[in-house]
């Protein structure tokens, strides 16, 4: 598990941590000016962008910050970190669960411990956790997705492949769900169904690969995250069918945007994690000086292609803040 604790302690802070108690203590020992952030998975440039807006927001705001993440994207591996966070009680988590459902009991225990819990990225089925979600509008991404693959293929008839992540995150259930019902406008189109690849760009590749030999007609392919879309280019490559089929992925990680630049990838849908990390900082304070939050955010979302890549570099994601 990779773990990474960074604690940017103010003046203030040591002053009053010196006369007894610390900053912000609510009593109870819970430290209110203490913030932990949870992505979903370590070493990640999406989730490295998300906790370079969390960390230049609550720095600015005087935040004692933290970040956990579990190593892989997997409920298990999450919840002992959110069990561990809850333990030293900081005044607010956010957090990307790494599952819809499964992560609903560790995340209601911050809440009952009077933690406030806002979801980054990913979110529960359960609403009544979190007081605030922000994350991009993942099925007008998926929707964004379909048009954007269905102009690059253009009259071509043939078959379309969606590479899902694991069943139970929202965001890429979403994305999925968005395409599925846009690419159908398209009588061209035939869509072919989703598969599931654990999030492991490995499966993505083979899928690809393996889809390519039972449908020769593919003509396009859309990767809903990173993982996958890194995966799905690898798997043309090997099939040695690039920019024969249309690759569209979520997402603009550092290998992402080069194998856009090399024309293996056609289009990718950005998101704007930075933003999500920064609004996350901002609805957590609100809420923890008992002001008014708004219980969802949607935040940007652009179609990159080529053409226009190089006007657009500030969507890219970062590997390091
Ligand atoms: O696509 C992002 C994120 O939005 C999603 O929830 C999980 O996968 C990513 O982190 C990319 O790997």
């Amino acid at each position: 598990m990779s773990t990474r604790t960074v604690a940017l302690l103010g003046a203030a802070l040591l002053l009053t941590a010196c006369g007894g108690g610390q900053i912000g203590d609510t009593g109870g020992g819970q430290d209110a000016k203490r913030m932990v952030l949870i992505p979903g998975v370590a070493a990640e440039p999406f989730y490295i962008s998300l906790e370079c807006g969390f960390r230049e927001a609550a720095g600015a705001a005087g935040y004692v910050v933290d970040v956990q993440a579990p190593a892989k994207f997997d409920s298990t591996q999450q919840t002992p970190i959110v069990t561990g966070v809850l333990a030293n009680k900081p005044g607010a988590v956010l957090i990307a669960p790494t599952d819809d459902k499964a992560m609903a009991g560790p995340m209601k225990q911050l809440k009952d411990a009077g933690i406030k819990v806002v979801e980054v990225d990913t979110k529960l089925e359960d609403t009544s956790v979190a007081v605030s979600s922000i994350s991009s509008d993942n099925a007008q991404g998926g929707q964004l997705a379909a048009r954007t693959l269905a102009r690059l293929v253009g009259d071509r008839p043939g078959s379309v492949l969606v590479l899902n992540t694991k069943a139970g995150t929202s965001t890429t259930d979403a994305r999925a769900k968005g395409f599925e019902d846009e690419v159908r406008k398209f009588p061209n189109l035939k869509y072919i169904g989703q598969q599931y690849t654990d999030n492991e760009p490995d499966q993505a590749a083979s899928k690809v690969t393996a889809t390519l030999a039972a449908n020769p007609d593919l003509v396009g392919v859309f990767a809903t995250n990173l993982n996958t879309g890194e995966g799905a280019a690898t798997g043309l490559r090997n099939a040695g069918r690039t920019g024969e089929v249309q690759l569209v992925g979520f997402d603009a990680s550092p290998k992402q945007v080069a194998d856009l630049r090399g024309g293996v990838v056609q289009a990718l849908i950005a998101q704007d994690p930075a933003t999500i990390g920064r609004t996350g900082v901002e609805q957590a304070i609100a809420a923890l000086e008992g002001r008014h939050v708004q219980r969802d955010v949607s935040t940007d979302l652009v179609a990159l292609t080529k053409d226009d890549m190089a006007a657009n570099e500030k969507f890219f994601y970062k590997q390091r803040c």
